[in-house]
């Protein structure tokens, strides 16, 4: 059986793609939200619905385990999702805690880049405030990256100008570390890192996701060893068949070693 990817969009490709490095034998659904994309500026009850439509969807198609690929669905539905299903289900939260650890003892402050949604969910104020040092955690919501990457714009021209003006109010020389909380954002590694001074660390909660799948597969005997790391597309419950589109979305995946440290 498959693994199934979910995402608002195509940001849960940052989470496939590391998925594909440590699981190389499994075959792979990638469902995109595209008609809802973004999930970011919406109702918490309008978004859920979506969550649970294309988590339905997948469960359908017969999958072994569901990744949520997106911190804005997992912060608002994955607790919810683990009760209505009986394979194994996992989520993706801002890698805030070793961003924490990262900085300590340097003075230096912790970075979330995030949506909105996942930023005023409970999910993540209940985690800042459950670490130690969790006052050196600031946060900025970056809608605007999620509007470029289904845009598939990803021109340091376009998207420099754009983090500028969004941090313009920051001391961006305080930062020791930024987490990319949302999935859309690795994509935008290298503008992020030409902003902040060059020691700056960015660290996103993807690796972590694709570790904890493998360990889940391998505790429950489920991992596959003769997949071919094959993934079918879908966009809002639709296979994709346009090959333009098809060809867009693998390339992208195909970059994605380029971008993504
Ligand atoms: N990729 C998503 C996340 O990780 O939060 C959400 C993007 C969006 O729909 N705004």
């Amino acid at each position: 059986m498959r693994i199934g990817f979910f995402d608002s969009g195509i940001g849960g490709m940052s989470v496939l793609h590391q998925a594909l490095r440590l699981l190389p034998n499994e075959d792979y659904l990638f469902y995109a939200d595209t008609l809802h994309v973004p999930y970011g500026e919406k109702s918490k009850e309008e978004v859920r619905d979506y969550i649970f439509s294309a988590a339905d969807f997948l469960a359908d198609q017969g999958i072994k385990a569901l990744v949520i690929a997106c911190n804005t669905a997992t912060s608002i539905a994955v607790d919810d999702l683990r009760h209505k299903y009986d394979f194994p289900i996992l989520g993706i939260e801002p890698a805030v805690k070793p961003a924490i650890q990262s900085c300590a003892g340097k003075q230096k402050k912790v970075l979330v880049l995030a949506t909105n949604l996942t930023l005023q969910e409970e999910k993540f104020h209940n985690l800042v405030r459950s670490l130690d040092q969790h006052d050196i955690v600031d946060s900025l919501a970056l809608p605007g990256l999620v509007l470029f990457a289904e845009n598939f714009e990803f021109r340091k021209e376009k998207v420099i100008p754009y983090l500028k003006e969004q941090l313009a109010s920051f001391d961006i020389t305080q930062y020791g570390t930024i987490v990319l909380g949302c999935t859309h954002f690795p994509y935008f590694e290298n503008s992020i890192r030409a902003i902040f001074p060059d020691n700056t660390n960015i660290i996103s909660g993807s690796m972590g996701t694709a570790k904890n799948l493998k360990r889940i597969l391998e505790e429950k005997n489920l991992i596959n060893k003769e997949g071919t790391g094959d993934v079918t597309f879908f966009q809002s419950g639709i296979k994709i068949e346009d090959q333009e589109t098809l060809s867009k979305y693998k390339r992208l995946l195909g970059k994605l070693d380029k971008v993504i440290s």
